[in-house]
């Protein structure tokens, strides 16, 4: 898609502005407030399809979020093939294992412990979705030359937000899993070499009796979170 013809600088009117009132804009804002505080990290998930073109809207809005320079330094890879989830929870739970087995360290697994996770990754095969999302350290332009690209943890991390959004929006539930190395899935997937295996993120609908860490409705009050400077 990138073309050193596209290179230069050119403006267009902005396409869109919602103008709220400030009464429709506190509105807005408590509603999706309201919306995003019924997200949660799921790891039971129940096997109902969810249909591919879903999936693929969630990835569009993922594709809106705002990059460095606008690469766009992610790619998305969605399975729901019962082959290769099986093979990505297999090699997920071999790291895991060394993981849980001291890998970790003291520290990092009583940090987990309140979480209750551990080595067994059966959502890997039990969601209808697996998503892979991939950080691309650098793109290619239509000609096959190197472009570098910027802040690319940070712009990668921004479309994971909004897809986790996005997936929270359809009615989906989600989990986000770092197996640690994830180097695996560039072969399984067959994703270039300049390509970093960022977070795997396994959705569907929650499985009937879906239980959730307690300490996971625990957020930080605003007051610790926000320092209004004036
Ligand atoms: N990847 C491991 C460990 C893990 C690490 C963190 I930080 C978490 O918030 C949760 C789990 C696992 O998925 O079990």
């Amino acid at each position: 898609m990138f073309s050193r013809l596209h290179a230069e600088y050119k403006a267009i009117d902005l396409p869109d502005r919602a103008n709220f009132s400030p009464q429709q804009m506190q509105t807005a804002s408590d509603q999706f407030l309201d919306q995003m505080r019924r997200r949660h990290s799921v790891r039971d998930f129940s096997n109902r399809a969810v249909s591919r073109e879903v999936i693929e809207n969630c990835v569009r809005v993922a594709g809106t979020a705002p990059s460095g320079a606008n690469h766009q330094p992610w790619h998305f890879v969605a399975i729901s093939d019962p082959d290769f989830k099986r093979e990505i929870r297999l090699a997920s739970e071999l790291e895991e294992r060394r993981f849980y087995s001291g890998g970790a360290g003291d520290e990092w697994l009583k940090a987990l412990e309140p979480i209750g996770t551990n080595d067994q990754k059966p959502h890997l095969e039990i969601a209808p979705w697996l998503i892979v999302v991939f950080a691309q350290r650098w793109g290619h332009y239509d000609d096959g030359t190197r472009f570098k690209n910027y802040y690319v943890p940070e712009s990668v991390g921004i479309a994971t937000g909004f897809l986790l959004a996005a997936l929270h929006h359809a009615g989906l539930v989600a989990l986000t899993h770092t197996p640690n190395p994830m180097k695996f899935l560039n072969k399984m997937l067959d994703r270039p070499e300049s390509e970093k295996p960022a977070m795997i993120i396994a959705t569907g609908h929650p499985a009937d009796d879906a239980k959730v860490p307690a300490v996971a409705k625990m957020k930080k009050p605003l007051d610790e979170i926000l320092t209004v400077a004036s």
